[in-house]
């Protein structure tokens, strides 16, 4: 196992919740920070629960993001109202930070083509599967943008996985060479499925990589939500003021499988996820809050049944509404479908039909 590098790592808060670098908390304000933990919490509260509910065959395949709730919240909370999040599938955090419904999300990972419709307005685009492709959507919209001399930034997330994808480097060399206003955040969880960050680059870090595409690069403590909000909200800001693209790396860890079809005690082993237990993202600032803004156990124990109520309440809308049609899987990927497809459909309405009699 590879020692894990600090090379150029931005941190406000230690694992214990004792701020290193007391000039981030300038600009963020108590009830931020509120914000902050509720999100962080609420993120996790509804990851597991839609965890047990895949295991009650009440939910399709999902991807855990169980450990990267400070990058995911952090990120989010950071982009401006009129700037742009192109997320792959470990973002929910992100997203409900813009205000994307979290019973559509459950919908989407419960087989329903529906919950992949981004809120109107939110400036969300739809989950993107495919590793590394959305980099270049988030590089093409911000060439738009910048032709229409909007004032707006571009941000993509994607995985470490995705750095060894052409798209990787395309996106960063388009986006260096026109100069335009996109952040590209890297979640570095240390693994893609059960490939260890070392054996997907020699570099020494991913922001490093930054280098090679004349952008700039930044690599922060990913567990540690303050450093992530306030150095990914400079980045964006210097992207949507002087079209200056950025890499951040957000140095964090995957705690669980990498999908429920997965199965890591496979492949990693429990003293390389020890060290990664002390550094709980929620936990951390937490102990901040509690020592610094009167957090306590009575407050601690309202918010979390406040939160679990709003889970509960996501299952039952997205239990609740009727099912899709099942036809709606031959959908949104041909404008007109061809021969072969046409037959499988009019087969399975008969099936339907035939069912219903
Ligand atoms: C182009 C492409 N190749 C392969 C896959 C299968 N796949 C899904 S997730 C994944 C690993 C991604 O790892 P990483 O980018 O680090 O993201 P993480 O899952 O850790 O969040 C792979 C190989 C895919 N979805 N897309
Ligand atoms: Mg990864």
């Amino acid at each position: 196992m590879k020692e894990e590098s600090n090379k150029d790592l931005i941190q406000v808060m230690d694992p214990d919740g004792r701020i290193v670098d007391k000039s981030a908390l300038k600009a963020i304000k108590e009830s931020d920070m509120l914000e902050m933990y509720r999100l962080m919490n609420f993120t996790r509260l509804w990851n597991s629960k839609a965890l047990s509910l895949q295991r009650q065959g009440r939910m399709g395949t999902l991807a855990s993001v169980r450990g990267q709730e400070a990058s995911n919240v952090g990120m989010g909370l950071a982009l401006g109202p009129e700037d742009w999040f192109c997320p792959s599938f470990r973002e929910y955090g992100a997203m409900f930070a813009r205000g994307i419904r979290p019973e559509e999300l459950y919908r989407y990972w419960g087989g329903d083509e529906r919950g992949a419709r981004p809120l109107e307005g939110s400036r969300v685009m739809p989950v993107c599967i495919t590793v590394g492709s959305h980099l270049l959507h988030a590089a093409g919209i911000a060439w738009g943008a910048k032709i229409r001399g909007e004032r707006i930034a571009v941000m993509s997330s994607s995985g470490d996985g995705s750095t060894s994808q052409g798209d990787f480097h395309e996106a960063l060399n388009f986006a260096g060479v026109f100069k335009l206003p996109v952040v590209f955040a890297i979640q570095n969880n240390h693994w893609a499925i059960s490939v260890p960050v070392e054996k997907q680059t020699a570099s020494e870090t991913l922001a490093e990589k930054a280098c090679a595409y004349g952008i700039r690069g930044a690599r922060v403590d990913g567990n540690d939500i303050i450093a992530v909000y306030s150095t990914v909200k400079k980045l964006l800001d210097v992207a949507r003021s002087d079209y200056r693209p950025a890499l951040v790396e957000l140095v964090t860890y995957r705690m669980d499988d990498h999908t429920t079809a997965d199965d890591a005690s496979r492949y990693r082993t429990k003293e390389m996820l020890a060290p990664w237990q002390g550094k709980d993202p929620i936990d951390r600032l937490r102990k901040y809050l509690s020592a610094e803004h009167g957090w306590d156990d009575q407050k601690e124990k309202g918010l979390i049944e406040e939160l679990t109520a709003e889970v509960e309440q996501c299952v039952k809308e997205y239990e609740g509404a009727p099912h899709p049609p099942p036809e709606q899987i031959f959908e949104h990927t041909y404008a007109e479908l061809p021969w072969h497809l046409r037959e499988e459909r009019e087969e399975l309405l008969q099936q339907v039909g035939d069912a219903e009699k």
